[in-house]
């Protein structure tokens, strides 16, 4: 059997769809559509057409939920979730898509209330299937649909019936919209949006706009009606303000100046309820007053330039995949807020209505992205790319218009986004006139117009620093990606936003702040957004039962892009990483310095004061508290900066003394309690003599003889030179550890050669390491010499087929009681990339040679991990934490638990704390930093889920003399000059007691 011909068809979709319109709240009634339905799955799509047979008897099928995806159903019976980023996972054969297409037909009977108006229009609303579907009513086709996250509305009022109506939908996985739809996420079918019944009399109303403007102190309404004659008088009512006006007919629709009103912003989210009343329908919205502009290359709501401190959001739950949930979306944007992101770009596709309405609530910026990538043709040149063809020229502005005119309401929408990576062409550019002339106030975003010739922003994804740069300033005028220096030009002129920047997959993304300080320093660069909020993962099973959180390849696919899909903020679980940590601290909308003996407190918000803000302080001694209280603080208004003097600090006279001041929200807010931290700073309060001074040189031992090395200094008992015991308890080590599991980051090939020379491009770093074996590092012992309270030895270290090394000398030495240990590593030449760390590693078995190790107690930075190019969110402080705690459990095993700045640690038993480390700076100022794992990092490597993770019987403590930046490299640019750990030769000492 021929697949139907609407299989093959490049139409948005055909019968009686209605035009699209506001997703509105009013009072004409509707029938919710959701619940139970007749389901029944089939792996292809050439099936009989009896789906709407009214006598068909369809006792025999499954039940399925509407909304739900049914790969999420079912347990496997029908299909499962598929993951890939830009390739397709069908033939690329445009329009065509094969016919093993998993098609699920569904059917559902419903009675019309008895109540039902009688006269009015009836529409049927689909909020989103995936991907094409065919409806019918009591057996009558009704008409097929594309776009799977855009609302389509077919007209019934000819079909339905009183009584009862039996509505069929046949749903394909695979269409020709499947070519407009190849978003980097998972491919999950079915209708995930509510299916509603909704009556629209004739004196109702047909769509409503109500533009709003802000200017200095006075707000207007600009309203758009559309109503036949019959439905007016039309009012419309903002009972705050006072306004009420009706007209008499559409001729009389006029704009109305309300008078003072509150602005509408992120940070004063300030809504009014506004109702629209014909005859026979009354809409109730909440309207907030703004003006968005571009003037030269700013983009301005209310007058003021608008800073992204944005994220991309998916939708995305590990359950239930894209269907709404509207307790975790709002939970979703509540965390955002407390997390200081201001802004979502909603990739690549609306999201849920209800999303929206949570946004203008809550107060973010939102750019609102339409349903559309054609990444798949970029692996083929772009050869065929429906984005210029004439042919998808009807789809493409179908999802245009009905991103536009379902959310055109919403004040959080301040820009409209044309969709994602679907290379360029005059489809694009017709979007873009269709855009402009409906809603010429808002701007128009498509990130892959790269010369700018149908876009009125200019956006880029993970440029490196330098290219930002570039982009910030006329400077050399260098060419920009993809334009001529004219073109370039052109782009300058325009205000610029990161689309997407920092990617957030596994441990990073490192160097946030170096982005946000060229924000800081060019107006014209308009932040931007993180990829991404959050993991994809979805929950699964392993055959044993054990659940965790699936990625590409953990379903079974034919072709999968593996765990590109877990590169969010916030991990499937709901945890924030520590990624998102340093976000919030690097973003922070109140920055603070300190200058003499005073607090110099700037106000980085868009429009709103710190009179929401409290300034609570307190000092630390060696990490203790002290002394804390309340500074007070004229309220600062945005753009603005206060100074206040510092309290006179109590200093240490032994140790360090840390003032740490913190903003926070003196109320509680909707989306966090009073004393919520909005904002941190700490001040170095002096050293006191003992901790300033430099570290003592090292004891001079005399007299080295060789020897056997089985000996004992104070709690370190040692055999043949190397530790075996430490206080009691069997401790072995320390070994040269040069290598970390790799991070996603690590294993990036886009390494780029303008923003560092860590790498080789094109190259992973965790690619040269594993070539160079540092995972596998081998041991020669060379000598052991020992001298009156003293043990040396010298270890060549190096790895199979090599012939770099690197010699490593210890020097244990006990004077005064007190137990020294100075490690020196000294590389050879001829190491060719840089090191993932340099440290050493010491092992503490908890099988029946010792207890196991439960937590730490240490002195440094904290509390969450830290790399040199992500140390923003880090304070000084004593912190402690169980050794399961100090690990961060990312999607697929890596790197993690890294602690910056240790001056001292100790590990406890399950009887307190056991064994302590002291550490001295080395020579330059340096002080180490630490891991504690349950594993090590050869273990952590070989895991491709957490699950995976052998169970341990060691707890392993290494010192990291240094560690390599984390940057950005598994979708951008590598880790930054600075922070790339080259092989140098390096100094750790520490001092150890039981
Ligand atoms: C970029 C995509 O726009 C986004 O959807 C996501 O796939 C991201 O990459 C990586 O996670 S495109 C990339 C080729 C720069």
């Amino acid at each position: 059997m021929l697949p139907p011909a609407y299989l093959a068809d490049t139409a948005p979709g055909r019968g009686a769809r209605l035009a699209p319109r506001s997703w509105l709240r009013t009072d004409a009634p509707t029938l919710s559509l959701s619940g139970e339905w007749a389901f029944r799955y089939s792996p292809h799509a050439a099936l009989p057409d009896d789906v709407a047979v009214p006598g068909l008897d369809d006792t025999g099928w499954d039940r399925l939920p509407v909304p739900a995806h049914w790969v999420l159903q079912g347990d496997g019976a029908y299909g499962r979730p598929a993951y890939t980023n830009v390739q397709y996972p069908f033939p690329v054969d445009p329009p065509h898509v094969p016919d093993e297409n998993p098609t699920g037909d569904y059917r559902r009977r419903f009675d019309l209330p008895a109540d039902w108006p009688a006269g009015a229009q009836v529409a049927l609303r689909f909020d989103g299937v995936e991907s094409l579907y065919r409806v019918w009513l009591n057996g009558e086709e009704v008409g097929v649909a594309t776009g799977s996250r855009l609302a389509q509305e077919f007209d019934v009022t000819g079909l339905v019936r009183p009584g009862e109506n039996l509505l069929s939908v046949r749903v394909h996985q695979w269409s020709p919209a499947s070519y407009l739809e190849d978003q980097d996420q998972w491919w999950l079918p079915g209708i995930f949006r509510d299916v509603t019944l909704v009556a629209r009399p004739l004196d109702g109303l047909g769509d409503v706009w109500l533009r709003t403007g802000w200017d200095a102190e006075t707000g207007w309404v600009d309203p758009e009606i559309v109503a036949e004659e019959a439905a007016f008088p039309v009012t419309l009512r903002i009972p705050e303000l006072g306004v009420e006006a009706v007209w008499d007919s559409p001729a009389a629709v006029a704009r109305i100046e309300v008078g003072p009103a509150e602005p509408w912003s992120a940070e004063s989210p300030r809504l009014y309820d506004a109702t629209v009343a014909s005859r026979g329908e009354t809409a109730s919205l909440r309207i907030g007053f703004r003006t968005v502009e571009i003037r030269g290359d700013r983009l301005l709501v209310n007058g003021r330039r608008v800073v992204f401190h944005g994220m991309n959001r998916h939708e995305t739950h590990p359950e239930r995949g894209r269907v709404f949930d509207e307790a975790h979306a709002r939970e979703d944007l509540a965390l955002m807020k407390r997390f200081n992101v201001n802004a979502i770009r909603t990739s690549h596709y609306p999201p849920h209505p209800r999303l929206l309405e949570l946004a203008d609530e809550l107060g973010l910026w939102v750019v609102l992205e339409c349903d559309l990538e054609t990444h798949g043709f970029g692996m083929h040149d772009w050869a065929g790319n429906p984005s210029d063809d004439a042919r998808w020229r009807d789809a493409y502005l179908d999802r245009i218009e009905r991103t536009v005119e379902r959310d055109k309401n919403h004040p959080s929408v301040i820009v409209w986004s044309l969709g994602n990576e679907a290379g360029t062409g005059s489809n694009l550019a017709a979007m873009a006139a269709w855009v402009h002339a409906r809603d010429p106030e808002r701007p128009v975003h498509y990130e892959g117009d790269y010369t700018g010739e149908y876009t009125d922003v200019y956006s880029r994804m993970y440029p490196s620093l330098l290219e930002t740069r570039e982009i910030g300033t006329d400077g050399s005028l260098a060419p920009l990606l993809g334009c001529s220096p004219a073109q370039g030009a052109r782009q300058r002129t325009k205000p610029f936003l990161l689309c997407e920047y920092a990617h957030a997959m596994g441990n990073g993304p490192g160097a946030l702040d170096r982005y946000e300080a060229l924000v800081d320093e060019l107006p014209r660069l308009h932040g931007g957004f993180v990829w991404e909020w959050r993991d994809h993962g979805l929950l699964t099973r392993t055959a044993d039962g054990t659940p965790f959180y699936g990625y590409g390849g953990d379903f079974g696919e034919v072709v999968h892009d593996g765990s590109f899909v877990m590169d969010g903020m916030v991990l499937s679980s709901g945890v924030p990483t520590p990624g998102l940590h340093e976000f919030k601290a690097v973003v922070q909308p109140v920055r603070f310095a300190f200058a003499g003996g005073a607090l110099v407190v700037s106000n980085h918000r868009h429009s709103a004061s710190t009179a929401d803000l409290r300034l609570v302080w307190r000092v630390e001694h060696d990490g203790r508290p002290v002394a804390d209280g309340v500074l007070e603080v004229p309220e600062v208004a945005a753009g603005s900066s206060a100074t206040v003097p510092v309290p006179g600090l109590p200093v240490a006279e032994t140790g360090e003394t840390w003032f740490t001041v913190e903003a926070v929200l003196a109320e509680d807010a909707s989306w966090a309690p009073a004393g919520h931290v909005v904002a941190t700073a700490q001040l170095d309060a002096g050293r006191a003599a003992s901790a300033a001074a430099p570290a003592p040189a090292p004891a001079r031992v005399r007299g080295w003889q060789p020897a056997a090395g089985d000996l004992r200094l104070g709690a370190a008992e040692f055999a043949g030179g190397r530790l075996v015991r430490l206080g009691g308890r069997v401790v072995s080590g320390p070994l040269l550890e040069l290598f970390r599991a790799p991070t996603d980051n690590d294993e990036g090939g886009y390494s780029n050669p303008e923003g560092s020379d860590a790498s080789i491009p094109g190259t992973s770093s965790a690619q040269l390491w594993r070539a160079q074996g540092l995972d596998r590092l081998v041991h020669r012992l060379v000598s052991v010499e020992e001298a009156p309270g003293a043990l040396r030895t010298v270890t060549r270290v190096s790895a199979a087929n090599a012939t770099a090394s690197v010699t490593v000398e210890q020097v244990w030495t006990l004077s005064d009681g007190e137990l020294e240990l100075r490690v020196e590593i000294e590389p050879s030449t001829g190491w060719p990339s840089v090191w993932p760390r340099v440290g050493v590693r010491f092992e503490l078995p908890d099988d029946d040679r010792g207890p196991a190790v439960s937590g730490v107690e240490w002195f440094g930075l904290g509390p969450l991990e830290s790399y040199p190019d992500s140390l923003r969110a880090a304070q000084v402080g004593r912190y402690t934490a169980t050794v399961d705690e100090l690990s961060v459990e990312y999607a697929r095993p890596q790197e993690t638990g890294h602690r910056s700045e240790v001056r001292s640690l100790a590990l406890g038993g399950p009887d307190g704390a056991d064994l302590r480390w002291d550490f001295l700076p080395d020579g330059r100022g340096r002080l180490p930093g630490f891991t504690l794992s349950r594993h090590t990092p050869q273990q952590i490597a070989a895991a491709g889920h957490p699950h995976e993770l052998p169970a341990s019987t060691t707890t392993h403590l290494i010192v990291d003399a240094g560690q390599h930046g984390v940057g950005s490299a598994a979708c951008g640019p590598d880790v930054w000059l600075e922070h790339a750990l080259r092989p140098e030769a390096r100094t750790l000492r520490m001092r150890l007691r039981a």
